[in-house]
C-alpha cells in the first residue's frame, strides 16, 4: 500500500445510525479512527445517537475532534454543504438527502454500502457488487466485510498485535486491570461476560459456583442484570464483587474501546457478542464464545456455523492430532451458549481444557492477521473505482 501522502482516497464521510446496542457505533467508529490516525484521511463522523458513542468513546460529541475524527450529530435537520471523497453509510443506513442527491450528480462521491460482518460463503459473491439506481443512475457499492481473501476483510488496525504482545509479555493484567478499579488477584482465572440477555448466563454463574479453581467473572455494566439479579438476589454497582463459592463476580465500568481490548487480553476465556467485540476476542488470540445478534428465524444459528466452520479451518494443523475433540470442545459450547441450550458438560470441558485450547486461538488470530484487513482493502477498493473514473 502507497504511503498515506500517495493515496487518491483523502476523505471520508461515515453515516452511522444506531439501531440498538453498541455495535452500529463500535464497527464504524473504530473504521473511522484508522482512517484518520494510520491513513490521516480527513473522516467525518455522523451519527443520530452521540450519546451511544459516548458510551465507549469518552469525550465524544458533535462538535469534537477525537482522535483525529470530527464528530458531527446526524439529526433530521442535517444537510451537509459538501460531501467526501467517499461516503460510507454505515450497515446501510439512509444517507441524509442533500447527500444522496449529491451522489446523483456530476463527480459524485464513491457511495459504500459498509454491510455486516458474516463468515458466510455467499459474501465472496456479494462483496464489491454495483447497484446503480433508477432516476440519477447513482450508484451503491456493497462492500462486505468477511473472513476470506475475497471479501472486505476485517478491521485490524496495524499497531493491535504489537500493543496486545507487549501487555501480555509484559505480565500487565494484573496491575492495569488494578489501575482501573478491578479487583484482580493473582490466583483466580479471569473470565469476562459480554452478552445478549437470552444467554443462559444464570447457568453459567451455577456452574463456575462450583468450578475446580478460583474464578473472577468481569461483568461491565448494563450485562446480564436480570441472571445477576436471580443468582446474587441483589443487583452489582460498578466496582462491587460478590463471591459465591468458587466464583467472585465482579461488576466493572463500560470501558473505552481499546480498554476494553485489554480486559479481553486480561482473561483466559471471553464471552463476546455481535459483531466488533467479537472481532476482537479473535485478534486477543485468547479463547473465546461468541453469541451472534439474534436474527429472525434463527438466522444467527446460520452465522454461526459459518464461523464455526471457518474457525476449524484456522484452527486445524497437522501436528495437532487431537485439534478435533479440542475444537468440538469449542464448538460445543458456543453452539449451547448462543442457543441458550444447557452447558451441563460444555463449559468443565473447555475450563479443562483452556490451557490445551490457548495456543491454537493464537494460531488462530496469527492466521486470520496473514490477510490484509478490511481498511487497506477499503482503500484499494475506493482507489480502483476512482481509477476507472479518471480514466473512463
Ligand atoms: O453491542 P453489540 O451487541 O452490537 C450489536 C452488533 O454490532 C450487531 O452486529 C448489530 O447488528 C447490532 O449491534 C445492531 O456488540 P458489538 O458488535 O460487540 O459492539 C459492542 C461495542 O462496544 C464494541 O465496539 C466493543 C465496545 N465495548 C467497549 O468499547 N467497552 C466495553 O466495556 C464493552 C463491554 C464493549
Amino acid at each position: 500500500m502507497p504511503g498515506a501522502r500517495s493515496l487518491p482516497i483523502r476523505s471520508f464521510d461515515i453515516y452511522c445510525q444506531v439501531v440498538d446496542n453498541l455495535g452500529d457505533a463500535g464497527v464504524a467508529w473504530r473504521l473511522a479512527r484508522q482512517l484518520a490516525s494510520q491513513f490521516s484521511a480527513q473522516v467525518r463522523f455522523w451519527i443520530d445517537q452521540p450519546q451511544t458513542l459516548a458510551r465507549i468513546a469518552p469525550g465524544a460529541a458533535p462538535g469534537v475532534r477525537l482522535h483525529e475524527v470530527q464528530i458531527f450529530h446526524w439529526d433530521a435537520g442535517t444537510s451537509p454543504v459538501d460531501c467526501a471523497q467517499v461516503v460510507i453509510s454505515a450497515f446501510g443506513c439512509h444517507l441524509p438527502a442533500t447527500v444522496r442527491k449529491s451522489i446523483g450528480a456530476e463527480h459524485p462521491p464513491i457511495w459504500i454500502n459498509l454491510e455486516y460482518l458474516s463468515a458466510e460463503d455467499w459474501i465472496d459473491g456479494c462483496h464489491g457488487l454495483a447497484s446503480r439506481k433508477p432516476g440519477d443512475a447513482a450508484i451503491e457499492y456493497f462492500y462486505y466485510p468477511g473472513f476470506t481473501e475475497r471479501s472486505g476483510g476485517l478491521i485490524r488496525e496495524q499497531s493491535l498485535f504489537d500493543q496486545r504482545d507487549a501487555f501480555l509479555q509484559g505480565q500487565l493484567a494484573l496491575p492495569w486491570l488494578r489501575e482501573q478499579g478491578i479487583d484482580a488477584r493473582p490466583a483466580e482465572t479471569r473470565i469476562s461476560l459480554f452478552c445478549y440477555p437470552q444467554a443462559p448466563a444464570l447457568e453459567l454463574f451455577v456452574q463456575l459456583e462450583q468450578a475446580t479453581q478460583p474464578i473472577h467473572l468481569l461483568i461491565p455494566e448494563a450485562v446480564a442484570d436480570e441472571h445477576v439479579q436471580a443468582f446474587l438476589g441483589e443487583q452489582l454497582q460498578t466496582g462491587q464483587s460478590r463471591l459465591r463459592g468458587n466464583l467472585r463476580i465482579e461488576r466493572i465500568p463500560m470501558l473505552e474501546q481499546s480498554q476494553y481490548d485489554r480486559v479481553l487480553w486480561s482473561c483466559s476465556l471471553n464471552f463476546v457478542r455481535g459483531e466488533d467485540s467479537w472481532i476482537r476476542a479473535v485478534w486477543s488470540g485468547i479463547p473465546f464464545v461468541w453469541q451472534p445478534y439474534r436474527q429472525a428465524a434463527d438466522l444467527h444459528r446460520v452465522k454461526l456455523d459459518a464461523f464455526l466452520n471457518r474457525l476449524k479451518t484456522l484452527a486445524s494443523s497437522a501436528d495437532q492430532a487431537d485439534q478435533t475433540a479440542l475444537f468440538a470442545t469449542a464448538a460445543d459450547l458456543m453452539r449451547a451458549w448462543s442457543d441458550a441450550s444447557t452447558m451441563v458438560d460444555a463449559l468443565p470441558s473447555m475450563l479443562r481444557r483452556l490451557p490445551a485450547l490457548a495456543p491454537i486461538y493464537r494460531r488462530i488470530a496469527a492466521r486470520q492477521a496473514e490477510q490484509s484487513d478490511l481498511a487497506h482493502r477499503l482503500l484499494g477498493f475506493c482507489a480502483a473505482i476512482e481509477h476507472t473514473r479518471r480514466n473512463s
